[in-house]
């Protein structure tokens, strides 16, 4: 169950650069502007029925000790702006999102680009993963995924020696997505990592949570999980990845260059401009923990960042 307050949550979209305001403003009106800012506010969510169908796992706690998740919390506190910038109003509105038929189109720099079948993905390996993960409005959860690793994707489509980036990019249907209607952002959602970024071991395709398939609301059929970077990095319901050789640009870099940057790792001593990174609130406690470097991962992932300059964390 979330109890969480709104005073507890810095909403990701709560204010633009000039440039990014007076763009909205000539859309919107002031009334959708405050909605807007509002959005982040949150409410308990109570169960609709006892007969959520019992999620699947063995684990109980990821290997710092920490406890999961509740499967409950985990598809009912949801950053998905496709739908709603209301947290815990994302489950209701993605109940009918059609994520059967599903293809994912890999090219750009590879040398075997592919239309994959959501069903062909399936063939890749899946393991489970428990994994912290760290949203930059200071909160997180702990969850059990079960996917493969990008990294044996990309082998299959072969990527040529210019590709140096990967960009992801989410489903654009606004019949189906009513938050793709609002002129904040520049749909469709758009993420990328760095090749050595995306073939680290920890880089998860995900394709279900607690061994059920994914729910809509986190991102089905198929989504990124970067567990070191803020949560933002894992784009969710994902039809197309490019290989190439500029550094793309994600929404949020679109939406609030000041604000969110591209590499986005996770650092309680690199303040957000507008609040600190030091503590987090983990969904489902009470009171804040201290954010750790990397969200935990220094081990596996500092071998990408040998001088740990400061534009990583960015
Ligand atoms: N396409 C898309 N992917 C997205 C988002 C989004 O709004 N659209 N939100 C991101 C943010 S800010 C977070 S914290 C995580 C939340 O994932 P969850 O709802 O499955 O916990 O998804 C990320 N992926
Ligand atoms: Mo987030």
């Amino acid at each position: 169950m979330v109890k969480i307050r709104s005073s507890e949550i810095t909403p990701e979209h709560l204010y633009y650069s000039r440039r990014d305001f007076l763009k909205g403003a000539g859309i919107l009106t002031s009334g959708s502007i405050l909605l807007a800012a509002c959005g982040g506010r949150t409410t308990p969510v109570i169960p609709t029925s006892e007969d959520e169908t019992q999620p699947q796992t063995n684990i109980t706690v990821d290997e710092l000790g920490d406890p999961l998740t509740s499967y409950i919390d985990v598809t009912n506190f949801n950053n998905f702006y496709e739908f709603t910038v209301d947290k815990t109003g994302v489950a209701d509105l993605a109940g009918n999102f059609r994520s059967s038929p599903w293809q994912v189109e890999v090219g750009g720099l590879v040398h075997n680009p592919k239309v994959y079948d959501i069903d062909d993905l399936r063939g890749f390996m899946h393991e489970e993963r428990i994994y912290r993960m760290r949203c930059v409005e200071g909160w997180s959860m702990v969850i059990p995924w079960n996917g493969f690793r990008l990294a044996s994707l990309l082998a299959d489509v072969e990527p040529m020696a210019d590709a140096k980036y990967i960009r992801f990019e989410t489903l654009y249907d606004p019949d189906q997505m009513p938050g793709q209607n609002s002129a904040w952002y520049t749909w469709p959602y758009i993420e990328g990592l760095r090749i050595e970024e995306a073939m680290n071991n920890l880089t998860l395709m995900a394709t279900g949570l607690y061994g059920k398939d994914l729910l809509a609301q986190n991102g089905a059929p198929i989504r990124l999980v970067v567990p070191w970077k803020y949560g933002f990095k894992s784009i969710k319901s994902i039809v197309k990845i490019d290989l190439v050789a500029e550094q793309p640009t994600s929404l949020w870099m679109a939406a609030a260059p000041n604000e969110y940057g591209f590499y986005a790792n996770v650092n309680p001593e690199v303040p957000h401009p507008r609040w600190s990174q030091a503590t987090e609130r983990r969904i489902g406690e009470s009171g804040r923990r201290e954010t750790l470097l990397f969200n935990g991962y220094t081990e596996e992932v500092s071998s990408l960042y040998p001088n740990q300059s400061p534009s990583i964390f960015f």
